[in-house]
């Protein structure tokens, strides 16, 4: 991979047996043709799923679950990076550095950890520091752009500013990174509830459509998906998110456009509409069902690709890391 190509950085979290559309439609699927002229690192991360309490044997099998996804998806090992953020241990390291030039109140106003905060009892300082380790993940690997939801938006923000900061107090280090959202598919929302968006954490799976969901269960999903009293197939999300989010899904995922879709349904009504997104939701995720489930079949194949990734995605770290270290003066230890 030559050093030359702009870099790119993305990640995932394993907290489900399955990305659901949001995530695909909105992350994964543009990481795909990013791997064609950028040098492109695409991690599972792990240790960011630990912020919210976990099952340790679960989180191991959805670490493999989510990256055989990504490669079902299209992630091809020959040209990314892909490997698990805690077989990199400059993530959690780098995370410390940047921690300490992190203001309290900065952190604190995170929309996040707010919201998810609020679903919790006891909320942890892992789920506080969160979007510092994400500053980490993007800033170690020099990363010029970041392919995420919109949701992301303000993370990436405080990543911006904490290399400018960085940058400014320790000499230039670090590239500041831009981020890299797809306006149509930047927010998909859940299918029962049209304001919230499609999140793999929501309290309900009713309006949660996975990738690896089997057919009857998409269908019926779909079917009961809330629109509005009107009978109109017209995008617009202000005024009619649920059909909106309907038309995005469907033009996304067959290519055609979302006027094209408004015309072939005009006076259809909402149940011919939901029946044929239906169909091409569930044509275009057999194959990633399929393809997800032969490389869970072969998990020694599945280590090797994250073994080879997480090798140079060390590489890559271990040099930033290396100057980070020198340029806040830590005494490095002789060789
Ligand atoms: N509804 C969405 N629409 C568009 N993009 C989305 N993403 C998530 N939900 C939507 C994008 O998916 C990528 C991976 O997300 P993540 O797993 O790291 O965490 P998240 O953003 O917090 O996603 P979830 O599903 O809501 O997970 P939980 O519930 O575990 O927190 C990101 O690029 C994200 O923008």
């Amino acid at each position: 991979m030559a050093a030359d190509r702009t870099r790119i950085l993305s990640g995932i979290q394993p907290t489900a047996d399955s990305f659901h559309l949001g995530n695909y439609l909105g992350a994964v699927r543009q990481w795909v043709p990013l791997q064609d002229g950028h040098d492109t690192f695409y991690c599972v991360v792990d240790l960011h799923a630990i912020t919210m309490g976990h099952e340790p044997d679960v989180l191991r099998a959805r670490t493999r679950t989510a990256a055989a996804q990504l490669l079902a998806a299209g992630l091809d090992p020959a040209r990314c990076s892909l490997f698990v953020q805690s077989h990199v241990p400059q993530h959690a390291e780098l995370a410390w550095v940047l921690s300490c030039i992190t203001g309290f109140g900065e952190a604190s106003r995170m929309t996040q950890f707010k919201d998810k905060a609020a679903k919790q009892a006891n909320p942890s300082v892992g789920l506080f520091t969160y979007p510092i380790l994400q500053a980490a993940d993007i800033l170690l690997y020099q990363a010029s752009a970041v392919p995420v939801g919109e949701d992301q938006r303000q993370h990436l923000e405080l990543t911006r500013d904490l290399a400018q900061r960085f940058n400014a107090r320790f000499g230039e280090t670090f590239v500041v990174p831009e981020p890299y959202i797809v306006k149509e598919t930047a927010k998909i929302v859940d299918l029962a509830d049209p304001v919230a968006k499609m999140s793999k954490s929501a309290d309900s799976q009713a309006g949660v459509v996975d990738i690896l969901e089997d057919p009857a269960s998409i269908r019926k999903k779909i079917k009961r998906a809330v629109t509005d009293t009107g009978t109109e197939i017209r995008f617009d999300p202000e005024n009619k998110p649920g059909v909106s989010n309907l038309l995005t899904i469907a033009a996304t995922l067959s290519g055609r456009s979302v006027a094209e879709l408004e015309a072939a349904y005009d006076g259809k009504g909402y149940g011919a509409l939901k029946t044929e997104v239906a169909e091409i939701v569930v044509e275009a995720t057999a194959p990633l069902r399929e393809r997800t489930q032969e490389w869970l079949d072969n998990p020694d194949r599945l280590d090797k690709v994250l073994a080879a990734g997480s090798a140079r995605a060390r590489e890559v770290a271990g040099r930033t890391l290396a100057d980070v270290y020198d340029a806040v003066g830590f005494l490095l230890p002789r060789p």
